[in-house]
């Protein structure tokens, strides 16, 4: 029902802001961009003054953006900030091409990577919700200048509550659909747990490497790539912690910075794979510029999924672009707080680091990992 995005768009940026945040939006704005296939041509910034109620970005700007879209024949305008429905129609008029604001964008990532039946409905879900609070915000904004509630008549009115409910009933649809998937998750979790069998989820930042570490760790093939949001889909693992000890450990999607509430409430099922674990390591990209502000937004998402009070390591990935050595920072307690490793190198993993601190975490907890002894059988 809803285009899927094609590939090869020739994108401008707008990214407004004082100098100092606006760098780092950028560099974010840039890779989210390429990780949806499209080219970028060219980047206009400036500063976020009071937003134009009808099109977000100063008039001035819509001037030069207008002529900078048609020199560099561009067909796609990606503004990050958060724009009103009525705003980006404005704007897809004035200057005849698509526009999309942040939400828009990470939504159109998510629909090109969802692989699985669950991960398509979450993605539709998102997609749906995202244009209904669109459509509500344009039909309010149309009664008002009809001269308020009461006076029903125009047309356009009319198709716009026409799409409105048939959206509702899609979002009904949807909504249950994936709520059957999510009891099945649960059973199949609830039964691990029956086996004893201790379950960690690797969460993190987009791109930090959970799927790298994931792959070595358990022997599989996920799909990991320099591009955000590679996972979608949830896959769980049986890893040999130790001769003898398995445990069960899951990649899942990566989080970013202001992750859309249409996504986080459409994709709860699969980041709460997250709030099933016994164990959470936390994998944190450690060379890249923005870690702190990184690792406080997983935190935020884990707060907000329920996970906040689950144990977690905090594992700080890709030391090789650091150049130092693998080690395991501990607490007050005494307990593993950190481990420095590398899921490329395999510092960190081959030393049997990363083991020794989760087999600590986990009798900590009480669980008992003992390996079988076979020599009295
Ligand atoms: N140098 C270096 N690169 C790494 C390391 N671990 C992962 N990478 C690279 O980082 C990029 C992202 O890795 P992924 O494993 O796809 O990251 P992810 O956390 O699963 O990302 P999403 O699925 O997008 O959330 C890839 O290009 C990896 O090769 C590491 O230890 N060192
Ligand atoms: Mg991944």
């Amino acid at each position: 029902m809803l285009e899927r995005p094609h590939s090869g768009y020739r994108a401008v940026l707008v990214q407004l802001g004082s100098s100092t945040e606006r760098d780092a939006a950028l560099n974010e704005l840039r890779d989210l961009v390429r990780s949806a296939d499209a080219q970028i041509v060219g980047e206009i910034t400036g500063r976020l003054d009071r937003p134009h109620p009808a099109h977000f970005i100063g008039t001035g700007k819509l001037e030069e953006l207008l002529q900078l879209k048609s020199y560099l024949n561009a067909d796609w305008i990606v503004i990050n900030h958060t724009l009103s429905g009525i705003q980006e129609r404005n704007l897809e008029k004035q200057l005849d091409c698509r526009v999309s604001d942040r939400v828009g964008l990470i939504l159109d990532i998510f629909a090109r990577r969802a692989r699985s039946a669950e991960g398509k409905l979450q993605v539709e879900l998102a997609q749906m919700q995202h244009l209904s609070t669109r459509l509500v915000r344009g039909w309010t904004h149309l009664e008002r200048q009809k001269g308020g509630i009461g006076n029903r008549g125009g047309p356009g009115e009319k198709q716009i509550e026409l799409d409105r409910r048939m959206i509702e009933t899609r979002i009904f649809r949807l909504k249950s659909q994936l709520e059957t998937l999510e009891k099945q998750r649960a059973t199949q979790s609830r039964a691990r747990k029956r086996n004893r069998v201790p379950t960690l989820a690797l969460v993190g930042y987009t791109n930090a490497g959970k799927s790298t570490l994931f792959n070595r760790l358990t022997h599989a093939n996920v799909y990991a790539a320099d591009q955000l949001f590679a996972t979608l889909d949830t896959t769980a693992r049986q890893w040999s912690l130790q001769p003898g000890v398995q445990v069960i450990l899951s990649d899942t999607v990566g989080f970013i910075r202001d992750l859309p509430h249409s996504l986080v409430d459409a994709f709860k099922a699969t980041l709460k794979e997250a709030t099933y674990a016994d164990l959470l390591l936390h994998v944190i990209d450690s060379a890249h510029p923005e870690v702190e502000a990184q690792i406080q937004a997983v935190e935020e998402v884990l707060e907000q999924i329920g996970a906040a009070k689950i144990p977690h390591i905090k594992l700080y990935n890709k030391i090789d672009q650091l150049h130092i050595s693998p080690r395991i920072d501990r607490d007050d307690t005494g307990l593993p707080d950190s481990v420095f490793l590398s899921a490329l190198s395999g510092d960190g993993l081959t030393d049997g680091l990363l083991a020794q601190a989760i087999t600590e975490h986990l009798t900590h907890m009480g669980w008992s990992l003992k390996a079988p002894d076979w020599s009295t059988q």
